[in-house]
């Protein structure tokens, strides 16, 4: 394949705005005046030179491109000793490459979200301190040590053994890792209005995607005793004080898919995604998978908890609201080229971006570049 120009891209406006202009759009939030930061986002990215992110080879007329020729101190001195960071971090270049909050999109920082930058990941995986977040009320360390899980019954019929796992206790039982996405279900709804920050990570940074480690809800509830005849719901209670409980289908736990995870792309969950516990529904909108997860109660029926009947509920062309909204359905976006990245050239430009889907894994992916005239075939990222 032929790249017969250099087609170069302008990063996303959040990839290189000043402290000092995020805290001008707070300031107009505040005010009411939400307009004012779609503008401010647009002035930023027009008012600034950098964030370009192929360089033309600057090679001078009488010849020899300096960055070849001239041997940089990383050639010729002594580099960095092992551990100098016990716990590695990206390159200093990449330091804009940060999950975010909208300015102004919520009244405090505790019950808030915080987005991905996807127009600045590559494959699947989400890097743990990329991850978006939901909190209600806030996130919390907790001593894993202390953290317990309860499994009960909503009568004492439907479990015959409750029982209270130590962490130590669930790890010690045989584990799956697998790749999962998790998407808040309020994750592009930003599209619909006029998003403050018209950037991919604004509009679809609720969603992440890890290999997750733990053991299937199922192994537990099988040591439990729990009677699947009658015992059809499972209501999931995190330890914060937000009170999150989501009723789980038990077809779902049946399937063996759904996880009691601690184990997060190879190591402990971060604590902003629910460390040390948390549950893993495959397929299923963000919000029931429960972190700092404490409880498991049986049912024999949904539970109506307040995320579920009041909270997180899909409006339908009727006009109804449908509750115990579940399945996340499939979607797609292009990260690149995206909201608020400019292309300086005609030329090569490579297209790229991410589908998912709750349903099952995605076979295929066309893209139109012409307003849906004509599609071509993706190629996938294996
Ligand atoms: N205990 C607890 N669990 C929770 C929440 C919460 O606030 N508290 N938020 C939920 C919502 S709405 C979403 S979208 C996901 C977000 O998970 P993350 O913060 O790991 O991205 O957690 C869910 N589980
Ligand atoms: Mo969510």
């Amino acid at each position: 394949m032929t790249h017969p120009d250099p087609g170069r891209l302008r990063k996303a406006p959040e990839n290189f705005i000043s402290p000092e202009g995020v805290q001008t759009v707070w300031r107009e939030a505040r005010a009411g005046r939400r307009d004012f930061m779609r503008a401010a986002f647009a002035a930023a990215a027009v008012g600034t030179a950098t964030g370009v992110r192929a360089q033309v080879n600057p090679v001078p007329a009488d010849g020899g491109d300096p960055n070849i020729v001239k041997l940089p101190a990383h050639t010729t001195g002594l580099g960095q000793a092992v551990v100098t960071d016990g716990y590695g971090k990206p390159s200093r270049f990449e330091a804009n490459v940060q999950r975010r909050q909208s300015p102004g999109l919520t009244q405090t920082t505790q019950a808030s979200v915080s987005f991905a930058p996807m127009q600045s990941l590559f494959g699947i995986v989400t890097p743990s301190g990329l991850h978006f977040e939901r909190h209600h009320q806030g996130w919390w360390d907790i001593d894993p040590s202390r953290h317990r899980l309860m499994v009960n019954g909503s009568d004492p019929s439907l479990v015959k053994t409750p029982k209270v796992y130590t962490m130590d206790e669930l790890m010690r039982l045989p584990s799956v890792s697998r790749f999962h996405f998790i998407e808040c279900g309020a994750n592009s709804g930003m599209e619909w209005g006029n998003v403050a920050v018209p950037t991919v990570q604004y509009t679809h940074g609720m969603l992440s995607c890890s290999e997750f480690t733990g053991v299937p809800l199922k192994a537990v509830l099988d040591m439990c005793g729990v009677d699947y005849r009658r015992g059809r719901y499972v209501l999931a209670e995190g330890a914060d004080g937000s009170s999150m409980t989501r009723t789980v289908p038990m077809e779902l736990i049946e399937s063996g898919e759904v996880l009691l995870a601690y184990g997060q792309n190879g190591e402990m969950l971060r604590p902003e995604n629910g460390y040390p516990l948390r549950l893993v529904v495959p397929g299923v909108q963000g919000v029931s998978w429960v972190k700092y997860l404490r409880r498991i109660e049986v049912g024999d029926q949904p539970y109506g908890a307040k995320d579920e009947v009041l909270h997180y509920v899909d409006l339908m062309p009727s006009g109804l609201h449908r509750q115990y909204s579940s399945t996340q359905e499939c979607k797609s976006v292009v990260t690149t080229p995206s909201g608020g990245q400019l292309l300086l050239d005609r030329g090569y430009h490579h297209v790229s971006g991410l589908a998912w889907s709750g349903r099952g894994r995605i076979k295929r992916v066309d893209v139109s570049v012409d307003g849906g005239a004509n599609w071509r075939t993706a190629r996938n990222w294996r």
